[in-house]
C-alpha cells in the first residue's frame, strides 16, 4: 500500500511531493484512503470538514480508538511526513487482524485535511475547524497565492464549503486520539536508553509541542528603476527585509528558539526593478511561551528600526498561532506502560517543535503521539528518511497501543 501512495505528487524534478489541499494530487491520495478503507470492510465516511474516516465497529457507540494522520504535504516535502501515520494506521489493524484480538472499542483511521497549509497559509486546517478552533468565518476567507479562496477550492474538489464547522458531537465519540508520526530531529537517533536498535531509539512518545506561529512582514517602499535611481534616493525594502532575516537568527540564538523566513514574495518582481513590496513570511517556535514572546518581539523591532531607516512601512500581522500543547499524561502514561511492558528499557519520551493535528485535538480530547526514529531528522524536504526496520517497529508499536487501548 505505500508503494501505491508513493508516486502521486511527486514532482518529478525534485523528487518532492507537492500534495496540496483539494488538488489534483490531493484527490489521488484520498482516492487511495478510500480503497484501502474499502478493501479492509471499513466504514468509510468523510466529515463535514473534508476529513476522511475509516471505521470499524460502531461509530455512534461512543469511547472509540483513533489513529491516523494526514495525507498532504509542504511544498517539495518527505515521503514519510503524514503518510507514514497514515499507512501504519492501516497496517496495524492488519496486524490487530492477523493476531485475533476482540476489539470492545470502535476503531477508526482518519486522515485529516489541510494539515501543513501550505496552500491556504494555515496548518491543521481540517483539524482546528473540526475543534472549533477555527472559525466558518475565518475559513471562509483564506485564500491561496492564486487569490483562489478555501471555499472554492473545496468546491472545485467535491466539497461543499457550506458544511464546514466545528464537530463537537464527532470528538465527544472519540475517547483517545494517537497519531504515530516520523521524528522530524534526532532526539531518537541521538537517545541513549540502552536499547539495541542500532544508534539510539527506533520509536519514542510526544511529551509536547513548542508553541509556535507564524507571522507576516509587509515591507512597502517605492518601485524604481534599477538602473537610474541614485542609491540615496531610493525606498528598497529588500534592504530592510534582508537586514530583518538577519535579526531573526541573531534573536532566536538569544532566545533558544528557532525562526525562519522561508516563504517571500516580492512586488513587481522585476530584475531591474526596485521592489515596491517584500512581503515574508516568519514562522517561529520556542519551548515556552515566554522565549517565543522575545524572539518574535525582538524581531518585530529590529524591523521596525531598519524600515524606519530606509522609509519603508511597515504591516507585521499574526497570521496563526498554536499555543503549546502537553499531552494528556495519563495517556502518556498508559502508552509507555503498554511499549515497556515486554522490556526493562523506558520508552523515550520527547518534544517537538513541529505542529500536528494531535496538537489541534489535544484541546478536546485525550491524545498522545508516537514517533519513530529519522536517522538524519531532515523532514519538510525530498531527503526525509525512516529505515523499513524501524517503520515496522512503528507499526508493531502503533499496534500494541491500539489493542492495549481499544481491546480491554
Ligand atoms: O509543524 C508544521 O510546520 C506543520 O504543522 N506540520
Ligand atoms: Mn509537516
Ligand atoms: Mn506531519
Ligand atoms: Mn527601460
Amino acid at each position: 500500500m505505500w508503494r501505491e501512495l508513493l508516486p502521486i505528487g511527486r514532482h518529478p524534478d525534485s523528487r518532492g511531493y507537492r500534495r496540496f489541499a483539494w488538488t489534483g494530487a490531493d484527490a489521488e491520495c484520498r482516492a487511495w484512503f478510500k480503497e484501502q478503507a474499502e478493501a479492509r470492510g471499513l466504514a468509510y465516511e468523510v466529515d463535514r470538514n473534508g476529513n476522511q474516516w475509516a471505521w470499524l465497529g460502531d461509530p455512534g457507540a461512543g469511547d472509540a480508538v483513533v489513529t491516523g494522520s494526514h495525507l498532504d504535504s509542504v511544498p517539495d516535502g518527505g515521503a514519510f511526513d503524514g503518510p507514514l501515520g497514515v499507512v501504519s494506521s492501516f497496517a496495524a489493524l492488519d496486524e490487530l487482524r492477523g493476531r485475533g484480538v476482540e476489539f470492545s472499542k470502535p476503531l477508526a483511521i482518519v486522515n485529516f485535511g489541510d494539515e501543513e497549509g501550505a496552500r491556504f497559509g494555515l496548518a491543521c486546517v481540517g483539524s482546528r475547524l473540526t475543534a472549533g478552533q477555527l472559525t466558518v468565518e475565518k475559513a471562509h476567507k483564506l485564500t491561496d497565492g492564486d487569490g483562489i479562496s478555501l471555499p472554492r477550492a473545496m468546491e472545485a474538489a467535491g466539497y461543499d464549503p457550506d458544511a464546514i464547522g466545528a464537530d463537537p458531537d464527532r470528538l465527544g465519540r472519540i475517547g483517545a486520539f494517537v497519531e504515530l508520526h516520523v521524528e522530524q530531529g534526532r532526539a531518537l537517533a541521538l537517545s541513549d536508553s540502552g536499547s539495541a536498535a542500532g544508534s539510539g531509539d527506533r520509536i519514542g512518545i510526544a511529551s509536547a509541542i513548542w508553541p509556535h506561529g507564524r507571522w507576516r512582514f509587509d515591507f512597502r517602499g517605492e518601485a524604481n528603476h534599477a538602473g537610474t535611481t541614485r542609491l540615496v534616493d531610493r525606498r528598497d525594502p529588500m534592504l530592510s527585509y534582508a537586514e530583518t532575516v538577519l535579526a531573526a537568527r541573531r534573536e532566536a540564538e538569544l532566545a533558544g528558539a528557532v525562526a525562519t523566513f522561508g516563504k517571500i514574495t516580492v512586488e513587481p518582481n522585476g530584475v531591474n526593478a526596485i521592489p515596491s513590496l517584500v512581503r515574508g513570511w516568519l514562522d517561529s517556535r520556542a519551548e515556552d511561551q515566554e522565549r517565543l514572546d522575545a524572539v518574535v518581539g525582538g524581531i518585530e523591532n529590529a524591523a521596525r528600526e531598519y524600515a524606519a531607516a530606509h522609509g519603508i512601512e511597515l504591516d507585521v500581522v499574526r497570521e496563526s498561532f498554536t499555543p503549546v500543547v502537553e499531552f494528556d499524561h495519563a495517556l502518556r502514561d498508559e502508552l509507555a506502560r503498554i511499549l515497556g511492558k515486554d522490556t526493562d528499557i523506558t520508552v523515550p519520551v520527547l518534544g517537538t517543535g513541529a505542529g500536528h493535528d494531535a496538537g489541534i485535538l489535544s484541546g478536546s480530547i485525550p491524545t498522545a503521539m508516537l514517533f519513530v526514529r529519522n536517522p538524519t531528522g531532515v523532514s519538510h524536504s525530498p531527503a526525509e528518511f525512516a529505515a523499513e526496520d524501524d517503520c515496522v517497529a512503528g507499526v508493531l508499536a502503533l499496534a500494541d497501543v491500539l489493542e492495549g487501548l481499544a481491546c480491554r
